[in-house]
């Protein structure tokens, strides 16, 4: 197969590559070398042995990632597993099989690599070239009548406003997009929440990931961690890694009993062609900082009908951006927060413990204190969050959102 040599000759630093596992044992890094340099001798056929070894490696440093806070884990530890995951999808593409099942292996095998691991220095973008080039190769080889007969149509969605209209609170300020000095002086200094509209119709996607079948064509086979349950508070929560298809077919188009949610996933890092189809909003230029100013957080949120992510803040500054669909927004200040009950764990404390759509008054009866907001963010409208800001959301449609974090 080409693409073997397509992605050998994807590395820039051989010698980076080679020592990618340099801070563990010897014998680990032995048995890394080996399989490093299986790949780079030419006219090798299939070696079952050589596949167990880079298998037995790859399980070995995801035990290490997994153990303890993922924020601990040394960057050795996720560069070394990207190097793994590099070398073990070409040992894959060597395998006497189907060759989708093949690219498919490959590029899953990559993808875990983008999703646990970390770039190595001088090969930094090495497995986003390689699943890039998997991806295409694949999309090209699947069956044209694999498509799928579904194009969200803008129009018909329901009305919402009805509903929205009967919610306690007062609807935050909407602006049709304002200029940067008026956002900065009327928003972002005295962080007041804003509807923004006009700012995001120019974008590619706006049109493009309407079609599922387009973001299926680009991202179709892509491995993405996907939320299982109704909300991340309920007791049955998970999350699993599947592909971007599985997903589409069991949880945004299927009948699925369970709610999935591809949620707060920074897709456009892992799939670059969907990076292309949006914008960074000119108002995450500003900073309550210069010095330590850092590009945004870029995640994808996207869903069928009914997911809940469920009253919390986050820290930095926020752009909700709504590609389409309806989300159905409260908001409280951080004034507040006592009178929303933050949960007393340490993974929790920015998360309510009152339900704001159905308050147990009973239960939380400072709640009747607090002052809501409310907002009903549409097709093409960006919702600006200010800091610490509480926020819990409903997606009223099938919906995909794009959240800029910025400080
Ligand atoms: O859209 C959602 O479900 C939640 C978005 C959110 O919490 C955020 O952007 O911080």
């Amino acid at each position: 197969m080409n693409i073997f040599d397509d992605l050998l000759k994807l590395v820039k630093d051989e010698l980076e590559l080679k020592n990618c596992l340099q801070d563990l044992n010897r014998d680990i890094e032995y048995t890394f070398k080996e399989c490093y340099d299986w790949c780079f001798k030419s006219n090798l056929s299939y070696d079952a042995t050589i596949l167990f070894k880079i298998d037995s490696l790859c399980d070995f440093l995801q035990d290490e990632l997994n153990t303890g806070h993922w924020s601990e884990v040394p960057l050795s530890i996720r560069q070394a597993f990207s190097g793994t995951s590099y070398i073990k999808a070409l040992i894959i593409l060597k395998r006497p099989s189907d060759p989708i099942n093949i690219l498919q292996d490959a590029l899953k095998c990559i993808d875990l690599g983008l999703l646990l691991g970390a770039p190595l220095k001088d090969n930094q973008d090495l497995l986003t070239q390689c699943a890039t080039m998997l991806s295409k190769l694949l999309s090209q080889s699947h069956p044209k009548d694999e498509r799928l007969n579904t194009i969200n149509k803008r129009k018909s969605y329901s009305d919402h406003s009805n509903n929205f209209n009967s919610l306690p609170g007062e609807e935050i300020c909407t602006l049709e997009c304002p200029s940067l000095e008026t956002f900065n002086s009327k928003h972002f200094v005295p962080q007041i929440p804003a509807k923004l509209q006009g700012c995001i119709t120019h974008w590619p996607a706006s049109e493009k990931w309407l079609n599922v079948n387009y973001l299926l064509k680009v991202a179709g086979d892509r491995t993405v961690p996907v939320e299982i349950g109704s909300h991340y508070t309920d007791e049955s929560w998970t999350q699993r890694l599947m592909s971007l298809k599985d997903f589409i077919q069991t949880y945004y188009l299927g009948n699925s009993d369970t709610v999935g949610y591809l949620a707060q996933h920074n897709l456009f890092d892992q799939v670059s062609e969907l990076k292309d189809d949006i914008c960074i909003p000119e108002y995450c230029g500003l900073s309550r900082d210069y010095e330590n100013s850092m590009e945004p957080d870029v995640n994808a949120w996207f869903g069928p009908k009914g997911t809940l992510s469920p009253l919390h803040f986050d820290p930095k500054d926020n752009l909700l951006a709504q590609v389409y669909g309806t989300k159905q927004i409260l908001l409280f200040s951080p004034k507040d927060s006592e009178y929303l009950y933050p949960h007393d764990d340490k993974l929790l404390f920015n998360t309510a413990q009152v339900d704001p759509t159905k308050p147990d008054l009973l239960k939380y009866s400072n709640y009747c204190k607090a002052v809501p907001y409310k907002c009903l963010l549409e097709t093409g409208e960006m919702l600006y969050i200010p800091p610490k800001w509480w926020h819990h959301v409903i997606a009223l449609d099938n919906s995909f959102s794009v959240s800029f974090w910025w400080q």
